[in-house]
């Protein structure tokens, strides 16, 4: 249900911080009424009170007042810190997503946006998310910039050419709600959106085994990397190779040749692989050819997320791979699990229909997903 007020002003309140930002807008809002009130008020009162009432008199002298100054000096100061408080508050909060959210990746293109869960599953212009948990999405975009909106979630990232950027946040309720982009992007960018599905976990679950195309984000990266680019060929997993041995090496820091040390975040392994000569391996020769140009942002995720995976500890890789795992055990070969069952096991919500449409179905799925059938790894 998108609004339940007749006149939509405000998007329903979805996620776990969409909360806090209407109340700093309504406080926001508050003040400006309350200055409007006063402000009119006195222009009025002022007006009437020392009218001209006698042509061509001199008004009196006034020499300043320090009690007078300070007051209108010091309340201001202390209205707009109150401002900067709760905005900080709520931008500290929706820019740090916690370590063990769960992952998903996004490119925007023009004039669509493609979502990869981290069990494989691909999306576009639709976003299926389980309730009650913490979500964060690694975007970037193929070509121009963008922005990632979903107005009832309150929340909203640039897109950007060249980087990673990350949003998060903790849907409340299930439903479905607009997904936007949010910066003019060309021809079509009025048609860049869509919905984000916010489903109960069990329909979620469901909905990701009925979706399964092939491999995971990890299984892709790893084929990319030891058979379709070539990267094994140097980094061989050992001392032994031209290449460092990559395991491990994501969240760690890396000594670089030049004598800095740098985290190796998403953005660094990004950077190594694109420009591998921007930074080098303390006790490498620079000898990594760059693969720009051949790979395309969705392959540098899935590069990425391979090398996450490899040992070494960053908890969005161990994220990514545990959702990986789960969607292999859940995986039935012959027999999907279908929207239908999901409907059945939940009472029905408004919008539930439409999060499960897109899937076959089939009457004899399985009502639970316990046993491991499949493993595609
Ligand atoms: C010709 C050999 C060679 C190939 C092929 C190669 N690399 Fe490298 N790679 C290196 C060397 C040498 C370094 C260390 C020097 C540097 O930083 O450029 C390196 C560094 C890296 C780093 C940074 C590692 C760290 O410890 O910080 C990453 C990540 C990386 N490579 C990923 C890849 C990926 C992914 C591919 C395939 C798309 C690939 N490499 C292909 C030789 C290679
Ligand atoms: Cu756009």
């Amino acid at each position: 249900m998108q609004n339940t007020s007749w006149v939509p002003f405000f998007p329903e309140q979805a996620s776990s911080f969409a909360w806090q930002i209407d109340a700093l807008y309504f406080y926001l809002l508050a003040i400006s009424a309350f200055f409007i009130v006063v402000i009119v008020a006195a222009i009025f009162y002022f007006g009437v009170r020392y009218r001209e009432r006698e042509r061509y008199t001199n008004g009196a002298e006034i020499h300043g007042s320090i009690a007078l100054e300070t007051f209108w000096s010091i309340i201001p100061f202390i209205i707009s810190m109150t401002i900067f408080l709760g905005g900080a508050i709520v931008y500290y909060n929706q820019y740090r997503p916690p370590a063990d959210a769960m992952e998903i990746y996004v490119v925007g293109k023009q004039w669509m946006w493609k979502a990869q869960h981290g069990s494989g599953q691909r999306e576009i212009n639709e976003l299926h998310i389980p309730v009650g948990r913490q979500i964060k999405l690694t975007m970037t975009t193929e070509d121009v910039l963008h922005d990632f909106f979903i107005p009832a979630f309150r929340t909203k990232t640039d897109v950007v050419p060249g980087r990673y950027t990350t949003i998060w946040f903790e849907p409340t309720k299930p439903g479905k709600y607009r997904l936007y982009c949010a910066e003019y992007c060309g021809l079509n960018h009025s048609g860049m959106g869509g919905w984000v599905y916010v489903m109960e976990q069990r329909d979620f679950d469901n909905w990701l085994s009925g979706n399964v195309s092939g491999q995971t984000p990890v299984e892709a990266g790893r084929d990319l990397f030891e058979n379709k680019l070539g990267c094994a060929s140097c980094h061989q997993g050992n001392d032994q190779g031209r290449g460092p041995n990559l395991a491990g090496v994501a969240g760690k820091e890396v000594r670089l040749a030049s004598g800095q040390t740098v985290v190796a975040d998403d953005e660094y392994l990004r950077n190594s692989i694109l420009n591998p000569t921007g930074q080098i391996v303390e006790g490498y020769q620079p000898i990594m050819p760059t693969f720009k140009g051949q790979v395309t942002e969705e392959q540098l995720v899935q590069l990425i997320a391979y090398i996450k995976s490899l040992g070494g500890n960053t908890t969005t890789g161990a994220t990514t791979r545990t959702a990986a795992t789960n969607s292999s055990t859940m995986t039935t070969g012959s027999a999907p699990v279908n929207g239908g069952a999901a409907d059945s096991m939940t009472p029905p919500k408004a919008d539930r229909g439409s999060a499960v449409n897109n899937q076959g179905s089939n009457p004899n799925a399985p009502e639970t997903r316990s046993e491991p059938t499949n493993t595609n790894r």
